[in-house]
């Protein structure tokens, strides 16, 4: 880490103690609208690609690259560094639309690579460390009207899990304690991987737009046979941050890693 930055103390401890924070202002009010926009209106030219290509051929931060300066925000990534020590990668970015009048409302797990239905998991009992912080990057508000995330606060020091097959929980039901997360547009949830989480219904009229982008310990392996592991093609690359650069150097199309090879 560059220097130790006091003002992020209060996320550290309570990703330490809860397993989530939310930070706020981490994409900048008058930068957040135009984001939300490149991410809604691309989502549909991505879904025409994935269908004429291969889903996981082009990484989906190529669709919406005005989100990629904000991912090395100084402020938000001196908390993940925290928890994850300095070196990270993003391991994983996706769409996280949910459309007006969504109606799934449970279906709790934890993430990568703590996801017991992946096949890229680590068993339980999970080792006492933080192996990923999940992070939801709200383009629009989260409410609990709107399909804020459930999260059970704690549950990343559990030896349960929801999809462990012999802990007796029903991820699709309601989890005493669980809450929704909330924020502002431009706010970041983050979530120690290990907690046991879930999108939530929307009765809403419009979209709840958000991006989930994964963070891991650079020494963690991202290879998941081709799953999630689509690449960004040079050019839009070379014109992210070099903040940005470092997070995504190992996913560049047709490139060997210039900075962890
Ligand atoms: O969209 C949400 O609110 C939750 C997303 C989620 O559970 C995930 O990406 O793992």
């Amino acid at each position: 880490m560059d220097t130790l930055d006091r003002t992020t103390d209060k996320y550290v401890t309570q990703l330490e103690r809860e397993g989530w924070c939310v930070m706020e202002g981490v994409i900048p009010a008058d930068e957040v609208d135009a984001v939300r926009e490149e991410v809604e209106t691309s989502e549909p030219s991505y879904k025409k690609f994935s269908e004429e290509h291969d889903r996981w051929s082009k990484n989906v931060i190529a669709f919406f690259p005005s989100l990629a300066p904000h991912l090395s925000n100084k402020r938000f990534l001196n908390v993940v560094k925290a928890m994850l020590g300095p070196q990270v990668r993003i391991s994983q970015t996706e769409y996280k639309i949910r459309p007006p009048h969504y109606e799934l409302n449970r279906a709790y797990h934890s993430d990568f690579p703590h996801d017991l239905k992946q096949p890229w998991h680590v068993n339980q009992p999970f080792p006492k460390a933080v192996l990923g912080i999940t992070t939801l990057w709200m383009l629009t508000p989260f409410t609990t009207e709107n399909g804020g995330t459930w999260v059970v606060p704690g549950t990343h020091a559990s030896p349960k899990n929801p999809r462990g097959e012999n802990d007796g929980i029903d991820e699709f039901a309601p989890i005493p304690g669980e809450l929704q997360a909330t924020g502002n547009a431009g706010s970041v949830l983050m979530m120690d991987s290990r907690i046991w989480h879930s999108n939530a219904a929307s009765p809403s009229e419009k979209p709840r737009t958000a991006v989930v982008v994964r963070y891991a310990p650079w020494w963690l392996n991202l290879e998941f046979f081709g799953v999630n592991q689509a690449p960004i093609p040079a050019d839009v690359f070379d014109i992210f941050p070099e903040e940005t650069k470092l997070l995504y150097d190992h996913r560049v199309e047709g490139r060997e890693s210039k900075i962890w090879a």
